[in-house]
């Protein structure tokens, strides 16, 4: 059950009740793609650094484990030793992004493992399958995500088969929860907005699959290539068309200044694996932007990563010391920037819930944008 609390301008904070408990919006999803967030975090760490909802990633357990055996395992919640709410990607944008070679046809994909090569075939039954056996709070349909640079004629023909898809997971999510020895028979299935940058074709997408009634809506085909400027163009655009009484969610993005911008248009669930991907390469965030520890002016600096952040890295150890541990390639070095990134996200988040609440998102919005540029860019 979604219910808004607050609003702010376009700004929307909500409550997002699952059988997992409830997620407060706007939230930004921690990336745990093979059921692990990188940077060896574990989901005991995940409630100190403020973790409400994991992602995980359809294709990826498929393809390494399997969802069959995590299923006899008792779903990917006892697995993990996580029971909050965790939203499965659907495996459509990981086919196209990282499978090897690929055909679409009408039924679904065909692509080779990028683990061993081996040929796979995914439809939306599959990925609904797979979703169903992992037992996540949250399933994603089985999209196609169409290159930012498609052309028109290509883009509307793919957007015509990803509603088909919809229609397909629709019916075979609701076959797969009314069965008997299912992990989460409360599954909840969000649809993906496609479309490009091509605004009317996105705009009668919305319309489509709003009509279809289900438990929330992505914005999907975003930070495939085009420009903030463009993703925030399409935001502007197709927002508008997606029920206001579902939560939304835009697929991978972003940084920091996207988010704030995304939030401003009527988003709720980010996922992005910048704080993670970051963190392991020492590069941490800070309201004014991010730093890279490895540089040398912090090889004497006993502060923290960033003054007054509460995260288990900042609370403990100075910028110093962590450069010491990247630099020697000690684990430790890459775990404690990922904590303190992930945090930094998690809290973003409860600021900007704070702010709609407050009913001053828009200058909050350009107070934090403004201290984000004084170190980077
Ligand atoms: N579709 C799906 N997952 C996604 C995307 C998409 O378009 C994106 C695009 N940024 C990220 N993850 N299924
Ligand atoms: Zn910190």
């Amino acid at each position: 059950m979604y219910k808004i609390l607050a609003t702010s301008g376009n700004a929307k904070r909500a409550e997002f009740t699952t059988v997992h408990g409830t997620v407060q919006t706007p939230v930004f999803m921690n990336v745990g793609t093979v059921a692990a967030i990188k940077g060896a975090v574990a989901t005991t760490d995940l409630q100190e650094i403020g973790t409400q909802i994991e992602l995980s990633n359809t294709y990826h357990l498929h393809v390494r484990t399997g969802d069959k055996l995590i299923k006899e395992l008792g779903g990917l919640h006892k697995f993990m030793n996580w029971d909050k709410p965790i939203l499965t990607d659907s495996g459509g944008f990981q086919v196209f992004s990282l499978a090897g070679l690929r055909k679409i046809k009408e039924e679904g994909v065909t692509f080779q493992s990028h683990i061993d090569g081996h040929k796979i075939f995914m439809g939306p039954e599959e990925s609904m399958q797979i979703q169903s056996n992992l037992g996540s709070t949250i399933a994603m349909a089985f999209d196609e995500c169409a290159p930012a640079k498609a052309d028109r004629n290509y883009v509307e023909k793919s957007v015509a088969r990803t509603t088909r898809w919809l229609e397909r997971c629709k019916k075979e999510m609701d076959r797969l929860n009314s069965l008997e020895d299912t992990v989460n028979p409360h599954q909840m299935l969000f649809g993906i907005n496609q479309g490009a940058v091509y605004d009317d074709i996105r705009i009668e997408h919305a319309k489509r699959i709003t009509e279809m009634d289900l438990d929330g809506y992505a914005v999907g085909g975003l930070a495939v290539g085009e420009t903030h400027e463009e993703m925030y163009h399409v935001l502007d655009k197709v927002v508008p068309y997606l029920p206001k009484e579902k939560p939304t969610y835009l697929m991978g993005v972003g940084t920091p200044a996207n988010i704030l911008e995304a939030v401003d248009r009527g988003i709720d669930f980010f996922d992005c694996v910048y704080p993670s991907r970051n963190g392991r390469h020492g590069h941490v965030y800070t309201k004014f932007g991010k730093i890279n520890l490895f540089n040398a002016k912090y090889e004497k600096d006993l502060a923290p990563i960033e003054e007054g952040c509460n995260c288990p890295a900042c609370r403990n150890y100075s910028r110093a010391y962590i450069r010491h541990l990247l630099k020697a390639k000690e684990m430790l070095g890459m775990r404690l920037c990922v904590l303190h990134n992930l945090y930094f996200y998690n809290h973003l988040m409860t600021d900007i819930r704070g702010a709609i609440e407050a009913g001053n998102y828009k200058s909050f919005k350009d107070e934090r944008l403004y201290l984000l540029k004084t170190y980077d860019k």
